[in-house]
């Protein structure tokens, strides 16, 4: 591990003064710190294979140095930012760039590293060297029953490694869809994938989930099979209660009310799991909280009350995970702060007065209502997310350690300036 404890250690009493006076200014006005500092210390996210490297454009890549090449090294790299944060518990595998063929070794490395395995990912956007058939004009929803059933195989594969693993859920994000009006019958094509996810749904172990995850559109630009929560709450209804409607913030056309769908996706027992990201235009994964961090702050105060309504556990009823992609920043920098980011927007919402907000929308009173969100919104919990980490032994300020513990350069002197991670 190239980051020793001790340094972790050093780091902190460094910052430590200026640390005290942040948190006991903020803390001093709020009533039940402990708890939130204890919920933030569990709220654990994700981080996705993929994110660890650079990724490209339409138009080029330009690879970073250090980049994980192997499963162990993104796992590595995983442990790394957990080490600095204690906020990033788990990875989540996409098949078949992560292919786990040793298993065994690749779950001790894990739990020596102290992360699990999140949801696994299948692939059917691309072709693969030596596959059958081609996914051109699709997969699970393809005109073509061998297509569609060499779709639901890998599918089945995927669950296989997750369960190896030790994974609890399937995420399906489909590239099907169409760019020209007349392309696709829309309610064939949606029976077809409803007809194969149905398949897969068969083969989803006892405790497993399966996550449904919709676009508004890209690659295809008239319309995606998958296309909206609608769509994606129609096929999880009718799969049963194993399959959940996954959010990934980017997936929206332009202005969507997200919180306001993630709220009703709640109330109905059927939100599974999160990508977060942010975006100005669309899917541009970029940095959460990087654009629209009030976005990111209202998405939370709609979780936080529906969860707390149901009596769901806030680390672990729903899989949180980020879905980013970095071509200007370090890949690992731009994690840190997505998890420092969400971690904040989660804090603010914890800070949200529910029950005078409640008051406040029972009498109309939309100035008040308006005063306790942004109240709390602008609130600087900082020193809060900072505080949970240092009692979860981790770094006060990760990018400030990062940068100066020269990490990234410790990785480039492990794995070469020409290492490049396997992905997009
Ligand atoms: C694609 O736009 C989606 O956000 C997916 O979640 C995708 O599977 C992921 O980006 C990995 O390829
Ligand atoms: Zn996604
Ligand atoms: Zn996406």
């Amino acid at each position: 591990m190239i980051l020793d404890k001790k340094i972790i250690d050093q780091h902190n009493s460094q910052l430590k003064d200026k640390h005290k006076r942040a948190f006991d200014y903020v803390s001093g006005d709020i009533a039940q710190v402990d708890e939130i500092l204890d919920k933030l210390q569990k709220f654990q996210i994700a981080i996705p294979s993929w994110a660890l490297g650079t990724g490209g454009t339409r138009f080029g890549r330009f690879s970073g140095a250090g980049e994980p090449a192997t499963l162990e090294q993104k796992l590595e790299d995983v442990g790394l930012l957990h080490a600095l944060n204690r906020s990033s518990g788990a990875i989540s595998l996409h098949i078949p760039w992560d292919i786990p063929s040793d298993a065994a070794k690749i779950k001790t490395l894990a739990s020596s590293l102290d992360i699990g395995f999140d949801a696994v990912n299948s692939n059917t956007f691309q072709d693969q060297a030596g596959q059958e058939h081609s996914y051109k004009f699709g997969s699970l929803h393809h005109v073509d029953p061998k297509v569609r059933q060499q779709a639901v195989d890998h599918n089945i594969e995927v669950i296989n490694y997750g369960k190896a693993v030790g994974s609890k859920a399937l995420t399906v994000w489909l590239a099907d869809g169409s760019s020209f009006p007349g392309q696709l019958n829309f309610r064939e094509a949606f029976q077809n994938t409803l007809s194969s996810l149905q398949e897969i749904y068969k083969h989803l172990p006892e405790d497993w989930k399966l996550f449904v995850e919709y676009k508004a559109f890209e690659p295809y630009f008239y319309s995606m099979t998958i296309g909206d929560w609608g769509q994606s709450l129609l096929l999880a209804n009718k799969l049963g209660p194993k399959a959940y409607t996954l959010v990934d913030l980017g997936h929206h056309l332009p202005n969507a009310n997200i919180e306001q769908i993630v709220s009703l996706l709640l109330m109905e027992g059927k939100l599974g799991g999160f990508h977060f990201n942010d975006s100005k235009y669309a899917d541009d994964d970029l940095t959460a909280g990087s654009i629209k961090p009030y976005q990111l702050f209202l998405i939370f105060n709609e979780l936080i009350d529906g969860m707390d309504v149901k009596g769901i556990d806030h680390a672990s009823g729903l899989g949180w995970m980020i879905d980013a992609s970095h071509n200007l920043k370090d890949p690992l920098v731009d994690l840190l702060q997505s998890v420092e980011a969400i971690k904040i927007a989660y804090a603010q919402a914890l800070l949200v007065d529910r029950k005078a907000l409640k008051q406040a929308q029972q009498a109309n009173d939309i100035v008040k209502a308006q005063e306790i969100l942004q109240d709390a919104f602008r609130t600087d919990v900082r020193p809060l997310v900072a505080e949970a980490r240092l009692r979860s032994g981790a770094a006060l300020n990760p990018v400030q350690l990062f940068n100066e513990g020269n990490l990234r350069s410790k990785l480039i002197e492990e794995r070469g300036v020409n290492s490049v991670a396997t992905g997009l």
